[in-house]
């Protein structure tokens, strides 16, 4: 595989798994408007022992010790964790766009959703996947669903409430927040925990979906 474009310009390589989180640095690729390439990464379907896991190539693992998605490679640096890849790349390319820089007043906030986003909110969709839909049956358990559904829709609640009169997370401009939680907020729409009863929530994520670079990153 190429490393780089003729001239000597670094192309980031993005290890990426249809639906997955990985969507997240695919978008925000996108919408940097810098030279990527995708690397597929196979998943096993769901309802096996487990549950669904990737298949761990040795290409894969080098850049990502457990075998997950997102991971990158950037000339000779490599990461895995979807939050640290998206502020990593902000900052070497997003040309003072998409964060509010260190000691600027927003900057709080914007690391705040950034976390919250993957920290809080997936995690309790994670628990739903798993025990609703991923692991077979007979490793599935009711009251870790059930709990995980509470989380979900409290996470759910905050945003709601936190996004009113707001198109994006910190106002008027599309951040790095937005596309960590575009991609989680979706996953909530899925599992039936964001509703349209949810109108500020649900307002936002038509908002984000209307951004072809996310449409892009959710494409088969
Ligand atoms: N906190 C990590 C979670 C990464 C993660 O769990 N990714 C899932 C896909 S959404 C994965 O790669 N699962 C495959 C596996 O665990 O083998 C991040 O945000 O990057």
């Amino acid at each position: 595989m190429e490393d780089s474009l003729p001239g000597g310009e670094w192309v980031v390589h993005l290890y990426h798994a249809v639906l997955t989180r990985s969507v997240r640095i695919y978008w925000l690729l996108e919408e940097l408007g810098i030279q990527y390439a995708i690397v597929p990464v196979v998943f096993t379907p769901p309802g096996q022992p487990g549950g669904v896991r990737s298949e761990k190539t040795p290409e894969h693992l080098a850049v990502s010790p457990l075998g997950k998605v997102p991971a990158i490679r950037d000339g000779d640096v490599t990461m895995f964790e979807s939050g640290a890849i998206l502020e990593y790349l902000i900052e070497r390319y997003g040309n003072g766009r998409f964060a509010p820089k260190p000691g600027e007043r927003q900057r709080g906030a914007y690391l705040q959703w950034v976390h919250f986003a993957e920290a809080t909110f997936q995690r309790a969709l994670d628990d739903i996947f798993s025990h609703e839909h991923a692991r077979a049956q007979e490793e599935r358990i009711l009251s870790v669903a059930t709990d995980a559904r509470e989380r979900a829709t409290a996470a759910v609640d905050v945003l709601e409430s936190a996004l009113n009169g707001r198109n994006y997370l910190l106002g008027a401009e599309l951040s790095g927040a937005d596309i960590m939680m575009g991609y989680t907020l979706l996953s909530s729409k899925y599992f039936g925990v964001l509703t349209d009863q949810r109108r500020n929530a649900s307002a936002y994520l038509a908002h984000l979906l209307a951004r072809p670079a996310f449409r892009k990153a959710l494409s088969p």
